[in-house]
C-alpha cells in the first residue's frame, strides 16, 4: 500500500463530501422543502478524530476510532453563524456533543476541531445526548440534554438505566458551565427550557408575580416506557442553578389511536411568533414492527404557553425512502431548528437514529399549517367528515 497516496485520496474524498452542495427536492407538500442529501453523517466527522496519521504507528492507515452516527442536533444562529450541537455516536455506543458549522444552514457543515468537553454533574453520566439549545432572556444559552446512568437499584439488570435532564450553559458553545441535573420524582427525557421567564403564576387561587424559568418536561415511568407519563409537561423553577420539578402539569397529553399514543415529547425550544408559540414535537406509536417516531406541530398562547391553541391532526414529517433505514428504523426526531432573519425556518431532523437532514419552511407557512390544518377528530367517523367538508368546499369552488 502506498501510504501517502491513500492518505491523499482519503482527504480528497472527505473534502468532496464536506463541500457537496445540497439541493431541495423537486416536489414537496407545500409546507416545507426537504433537501436531497443528509447534511451530516458519521462520514462527515473529521478524519483527525478517526485516523492516526502517523505512518509509523498506523502503517495500514486504519480507522483507530470509528464513528457510528450523527443525529439529534440542537441548533442556533449565533453571530451570523449556523451552528448545530450534534449528538455524535461512536462505534462504542457512547454519544458526545460536537459543534458543526455551516455558512448557510443547508450545506457545507464542518465540525469544529474538537468535540465539546462537557463538565460532569456530581454523579458522572454514562451517556449524554439530544441537547436542546435555548437562548434565554437571562443572557445565557442553555443546553438541556439527557444524562443516562445505570440504575444501580437493579444490580442484576445490565439494561436498567435512568434518564435525567442535565443542564449546562454557555455564551459561545465552547466553554460550558454544568449546573446540577433537574431534580424530578420521575425519570425525564426530552426536557426543554422555555426561552422567556414566566412572570405570573396562580398559587392557591391567587395570582403571584415573580420570575420563573419554565421547562417542558416528559415524565416517564422507566428508561424506555413513558408508562403513566401523560405527555408533554410543564414545570416552573425558581432557581436554575438548583432546578427542581415540584409541580408538573401535562399541557399536551397522549391520546389513544393517535400518532402520540405511546410517547409525546417536545422537540426544540418553541419559536415566538405574533400568533403564539410555535412548537415542533415528536409522537410515538406502537406497530407490529416496533415503535414509529414522527414529528408533529402545535401552537400555544403567547400569554399562556400552557394553553394549546392549534394542533394539526397527524404527523408533519416522517422518514421517507432511504431515511427509514438505519440503526433504529422508522424514526424521525428533531431537537433543533433555526428561525432566520428573513423568516425562513430551518428544521434539522434525524432519521433512523443515524444521520441528520434539513427541511426548510417559513414562519408564515408553519403558522398557516398549524392554524388551518384540521385537528385530529380522534375517530374514523370524524376523519371522514373532515375530508368530506374539504371536498364540498372544493366542489362549490370549481
Ligand atoms: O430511538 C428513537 C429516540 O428514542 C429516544 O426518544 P424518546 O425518549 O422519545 O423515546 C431518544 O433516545 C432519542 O435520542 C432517539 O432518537
Amino acid at each position: 500500500m502506498n501510504y501517502e497516496l491513500r492518505k491523499q485520496q482519503l482527504i480528497e474524498r472527505h473534502e468532496a463530501l464536506l463541500a457537496m452542495k445540497n439541493e431541495p427536492e423537486e416536489w414537496g407538500n407545500g409546507i416545507y422543502e426537504r433537501y436531497r442529501h443528509p447534511i451530516l453523517t458519521a462520514e462527515h466527522t473529521p478524519l483527525e478524530w478517526r485516523y492516526d496519521f502517523s505512518e509509523k504507528d498506523n502503517p495500514y492507515l486504519m480507522q483507530r476510532i470509528m464513528m457510528n452516527a450523527v443525529l439529534n442536533a440542537g441548533a442556533i444562529k449565533l453571530d451570523g453563524r449556523y451552528l448545530l450541537v450534534c449528538r455524535v455516536e461512536g462505534a462504542d455506543r457512547k454519544s458526545f456533543f460536537a459543534v458543526a458549522e455551516s455558512p448557510n444552514g443547508i450545506d457545507n457543515f464542518r465540525f469544529w476541531d474538537e468535540p465539546i468537553t462537557m463538565p460532569e454533574d456530581l454523579i458522572p453520566a454514562t451517556n449524554v445526548y439530544d441537547m436542546r439549545l435555548t437562548q434565554h432572556e437571562d443572557g445565557w444559552i442553555y443546553g438541556v440534554f439527557c444524562a443516562e446512568r445505570h440504575d444501580d437499584s437493579q444490580p442484576g439488570n445490565l439494561s436498567a438505566a435512568t434518564a435525567t435532564a442535565a443542564i449546562a450553559r454557555t455564551k459561545d458553545l465552547v466553554k460550558w458551565e454544568r449546573l446540577p441535573d433537574l431534580k424530578s420524582r420521575s425519570q425525564q427525557r426530552n426536557v426543554v427550557l422555555h426561552p422567556e421567564f414566566i412572570r405570573t403564576k396562580i398559587v392557591n387561587g391567587k395570582c403571584v408575580n415573580g420570575e420563573w424559568y419554565a421547562f417542558y418536561t416528559r415524565p416517564q415511568d422507566g428508561f424506555i416506557d413513558t408508562g403513566s407519563g401523560g405527555g408533554i409537561g410543564w414545570a416552573l423553577v425558581e432557581d436554575i442553578t438548583h432546578a427542581e420539578v415540584r409541580e408538573e402539569i401535562i399541557i399536551n397529553p397522549r391520546h389513544y389511536h393517535t400518532i402520540q399514543e405511546v410517547k409525546n415529547g417536545e422537540g426544540p425550544a418553541p419559536l415566538k411568533t405574533q400568533r403564539g408559540w410555535l412548537h415542533l414535537a415528536h409522537g410515538v406509536r406502537g406497530t407490529a414492527d416496533g415503535l414509529r417516531y414522527v414529528l408533529y406541530m402545535y401552537m400555544t398562547a403567547l400569554d399562556d404557553p400552557t394553553r394549546v391553541t392549534a394542533q394539526p391532526g397527524g404527523w408533519f414529517l416522517v422518514p421517507e425512502g432511504k431515511e427509514y433505514v438505519g440503526d433504529v428504523m422508522n424514526v424521525a426526531f428533531s431537537n433543533g431548528w433555526i428561525l432566520d432573519d428573513d423568516g425562513r425556518v430551518l428544521i434539522y431532523y434525524a432519521t433512523a437514529d443515524t444521520r441528520l437532514h434539513v427541511a426548510v419552511s417559513s414562519l408564515d407557512r408553519l403558522i398557516d399549517y398549524c392554524m388551518n390544518t384540521p385537528r385530529d377528530g380522534l375517530t374514523t367517523g370524524a376523519s371522514v367528515e373532515t375530508i368530506k367538508r374539504l371536498i364540498a368546499k372544493n366542489m362549490n369552488k370549481w
